[in-house]
């Protein structure tokens, strides 16, 4: 028996337990992000500091709870699902602003360990600060908000639930069919109480991350559909990433002919260059993947699930028999679409496929020509007088190194990336997408840094995500963590304005700009915001650059340096982008006094004839 606090079993618990995959085995939960507060600086901090001069459980201090979340997310991406980081935070505020990290984790399938406080469990001194009362539950607390959120979420009332609830956190972190977020709420007198523990509790333990081989049947109904294909197509999801499926998809779409378009989670699956790389599907997508899919006869989804901008709101693919095949680790997703569930790991699925379509050559074709000179003008602009983002994000592409990391998630930069950007690196490419949540980019870029300290990241981050988020500039610069920042300053919301200008709401509300007396309107002068500044009090070396021609320096300059560096730069929010050729379902108000609603309506409801409830389910 070893006599210990909760807290000081829990650190003990994590720094004893391995992943394993293909052989290779590592720790799962290397280190842990906090905040401390009174809810954790006795039980989980003094447990911390037990072990932190001993690199069992390295400390990492953040500026914000969302922020540190964002962080492992981006670590637990970068490294393949194979490593998850804890975070712990203090009770109430501390703990609920992990919520929408919590969300962001779970929506993209990325494990994290989240260890909010919670409120005593004897409830001697209750209300406690911070705690929330609830007179019809007096066992209800603001950690109850984790239980929709996480794929795993257990309370440790009584230290002899501790063990279960480790376990069984672990088995979800690991379960690629079920991971996202994992939460164990920890009541702030339990985590600095005592208790023999069992020392089997501590005992070195690997977690196995499976590969799961699809079921022969399965495999045999899903060889026949694409068998019968004439226009087949493949989506290839962030699965394909996760598995490291990379090298098999380009085997499958080698001996198969078959096209393959990516979703924003899977873009680099294949690399662009490769003849049959279709660029992205859906809203976002290129017209070539866009026109494949429209006419496609059978779709096979690898590890994607499917979103919207994905199925362009389930207007993507109109063959009236099209047929979907769903090669995914997780039922729930290989299910969309009435597909031909194949449930596997993507590379053994793939493996299987192709061995399973021996002799099978897919006889669609296509050109991508006239889209890759689309995608080179873009790029090459010369707008003026302030330069296009295409143009920011042409330069990007090219200077970077193969490499390097480009990271974004929220604002017109997603879309604009997905639908432009040459991915030369499987784990170039880093956009979070599924919940496209402000703020993640310096923060998930700070966790990618950390999974990869031997690659360059660039956070692209609006100005919009800037002002919402830039907190974990400081960690980066305190912990001595090199990252490139760009700071595209368009004075507001191109993405949001030029949304609200498609369903005619005239940009309303999406500028920042000052209220103008006259108009009453947010519609007067730019605001004297200096976010290059804001970045220099923080920390951070800054290049302010005007032109396309200075900031390719700057990226040559920001790569080079040791140092954390933002470039700042300001672009046109109106400057043009090319089409998708593509839909996105955003409702517009069915009655209206304003002519331009009207007329967006009218717009609306023609695309709303293409859309389908149900996409596949055609029987053969
Ligand atoms: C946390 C959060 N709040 C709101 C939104 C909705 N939203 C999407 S894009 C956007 C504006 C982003 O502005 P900015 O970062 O400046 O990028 P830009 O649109 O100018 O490219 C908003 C408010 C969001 N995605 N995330
Ligand atoms: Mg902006």
């Amino acid at each position: 028996m070893t006599r210990l606090t909760v807290a000081q079993a829990l650190v003990k618990f994590l720094a004893n337990q391995y992943s394993e995959r293909d052989g290779v085995e590592q720790r799962l939960i290397p280190g842990t992000f906090g905040i401390f507060g009174h809810g954790n600086v006795a039980g989980v901090g003094q447990a911390l500091l037990e072990v932190a001069d001993s690199g069992e459980m390295p400390y990492h201090l953040a500026r914000n709870e969302q922020g540190m979340v964002h962080a492992a997310v981006g670590f637990s991406r970068m490294r393949n699902r194979l490593q998850a980081l804890a975070c712990t935070a203090s009770i109430g505020p501390g703990s609920t602003n992990m919520l929408t990290g919590a969300a962001l984790a779970t929506t993209n399938r990325i494990p994290v360990l989240l260890l909010p406080s919670d409120v005593f469990a004897t409830r001697v001194a209750s209300p406690v600060l911070q705690e929330l009362e609830q007179p019809y539950g007096y066992d209800v607390s603001v950690n109850d908000a984790f239980r929709p959120l996480s794929k795993f979420f257990d309370r440790v009332w009584r230290p002899e639930q501790l063990p279960a609830a480790l376990l069984g956190a672990m088995r979800v972190l690991t379960d690629p069919a079920e991971t996202g977020a994992v939460t164990i709420a920890l009541p702030q007198d339990v985590q600095a109480e005592a208790f023999d523990w069992p020392e089997e509790l501590f005992a070195k333990r690997v977690w196995h991350i499976a590969r799961p081989v699809p079921e022969p049947a399965a495999l045999e109904r899903a060889a026949a559909i694409i068998r019968s294909a004439q226009r087949p197509l493949l989506v290839a999801g962030g699965g394909v990433h996760y598995s490291e499926a990379t090298e098999a998809l380009r085997a499958f779409a080698e001996a198969t002919g078959i096209p393959v378009g990516d979703t924003q989670a899977g873009k680099g699956a294949l690399l662009w260059d490769h003849p049959q790389a279709v660029g992205g599907v859906g809203s976002t997508g290129s017209p070539v993947a866009n026109a494949l899919a429209r006419d496609a006869d059978v779709v096979i989804g690898v590890g994607t699930r499917y979103s919207d901008f994905t199925t362009a709101s389930r207007t993507a693919f109109q063959h009236p028999g099209v047929r979907f095949v769903n090669l995914n680790v997780a039922g729930f997703d290989a299910a969309k679409h009435a597909g031909e569930m194949l449930v596997a790991d993507a590379r053994e699925g793939l493996d299987a496929l192709r061995g399973a379509l021996d002799g099978y050559r897919a006889p669609v074709t296509w050109d991508a020509t006239d889209w890759n000179r689309v995608v080179d003008e873009a790029f090459h602009l010369g707008h003026q007088p302030l330069p296009a983002q295409t143009e920011v994000l042409g330069a990007l592409n090219e200077e970077m190194d193969a490499r390097d990391v480009v990271v974004q998630a929220a604002g017109s930069m997603p879309g604009d990336l997905q639908m432009l950007w040459r991915a030369r690196d499987a784990k170039q490419y880093h956009v979070e997408y599924a919940y496209s949540c402000m703020g993640y980019e310096i923060a998930g870029a700070l966790g990618i840094k950390m999974a990869a300290p031997d690659r360059e990241v660039f956070a692209l981050v609006g100005d919009g995500s800037y002002l919402m988020m830039s907190s974990e500039i400081v960690t980066a610069v305190s912990e001595g963590i090199k990252l490139n920042l760009v700071i595209v300053q368009n004075h507001g919301f191109a993405s949001i304005g030029a949304l609200s200008e498609s369903l005619g709401s005239q940009r309303f509300g999406t500028n920042y700009r000052y209220r103008d007396p006259a108009t009453g309107m947010l519609s007067g002068d730019k605001l004297p915001v200096d976010l290059a500044a804001n970045a220099e009090s923080l920390g951070a070396k800054v290049i302010r650059v005007k032109t396309i021609e200075e900031f390719r320096a700057a990226i040559a300059t920001a790569r080079a340096s040791d140092v954390t560096t933002a470039i700042h730069i300001e672009t046109d929010p109106l400057a043009p982008v090319p089409s998708s050729e593509s839909w996105w379902d955003v409702p517009v108000s069915e009655v209206a006094a304003l002519d331009s609603t009207q007329q967006a309506r009218k717009a609306y409801e023609v695309h709303k004839r293409d859309q389908k409830p149900l996409i596949g389910g055609t029987q053969p």
